[in-house]
């Protein structure tokens, strides 16, 4: 039987589009946004998955998927162990800490027996162990930037793109804890036959960002 590549991507949601335009422009065809959570190309030993971002790192894992693509943020957070085989340049963002405007700011120290709210706990906790900061984390899934004007936190810690949900909300950047864009992960041990597939892909990945720069 010959080998099928399985990839999962993002059902719904900021990198669902460029994931599908790689391919497209890598000349992989395949039906997309029919609602469908599968879907065979035409024209490539490939299989798309269609899941939610923070699941892709676990599939890709447990081999349910051999490449998925993901923000590192994610790949980072969850802490699976699977391969970065190569960076996309798209979904590009930043984790930050955030306090109200009117916070007196002095530095990462100011944290100090504060509580932050976010959705990275992870990256947080490491990046505050690592300056040596005790603070509170409050993990929440969702609308982290609301959490200081209702009493949840002092700081959040969140993704920023453009500023302006931080701005909105009342709330500095003070410090960039990660920088984040979409990778391609894989399953660290594919079998000969998928890895020459793998190799085959990422060729014409290399050729499409080439022919961008
Ligand atoms: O449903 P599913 O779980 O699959 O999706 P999701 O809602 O968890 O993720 P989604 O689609 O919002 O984001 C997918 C990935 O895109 C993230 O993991 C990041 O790697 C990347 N990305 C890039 C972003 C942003 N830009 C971004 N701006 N992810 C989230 N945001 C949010 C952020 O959380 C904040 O609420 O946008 C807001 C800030 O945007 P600005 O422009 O106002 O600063
Ligand atoms: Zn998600």
């Amino acid at each position: 039987m010959s080998s099928v590549l399985r990839i999962a991507l993002q059902k719904s949601g900021r990198l669902s589009e460029d994931s599908y335009q790689l391919f497209k422009e890598c000349g992989i065809r395949f039906d997309y946004g029919t609602g469908k959570l599968k879907s065979v190309s035409s024209n490539f030993p490939a299989e798309f998955l269609f899941l939610r971002d923070d699941d892709i790192p676990g599939y890709v894992e447990d081999g349910v998927a051999d490449l998925g693509i993901v923000g590192e943020n994610v790949a980072v957070e969850t802490g699976r162990p699977v391969q970065t085989i190569h960076k996309l340049g798209f979904s590009k963002c930043r984790l930050s800490i955030a306090v109200p405007r009117g916070t007196d700011w002095t530095g990462i120290q100011s944290l100090d027996g504060k509580n932050i709210a976010t959705s990275y706990p992870n990256l947080l906790g490491n990046y505050l162990a690592g300056e040596g900061v005790r603070a509170e984390i409050h993990e929440i899934s969702g609308s982290v930037e609301i959490a200081p004007s209702i009493g949840l936190a002092e700081a959040v810690c969140d993704i920023v793109s453009s500023g302006s949900t931080l701005l909105s909300n009342g709330l500095k950047e003070v410090e960039t804890i990660f920088r984040s864009e979409a990778i391609l992960i894989a399953r660290p041990e594919l079998d000969e036959d998928k890895q020459a597939l793998v190799e085959k892909l990422l060729f014409r990945i290399k050729s499409v960002q080439a022919a961008k720069n």
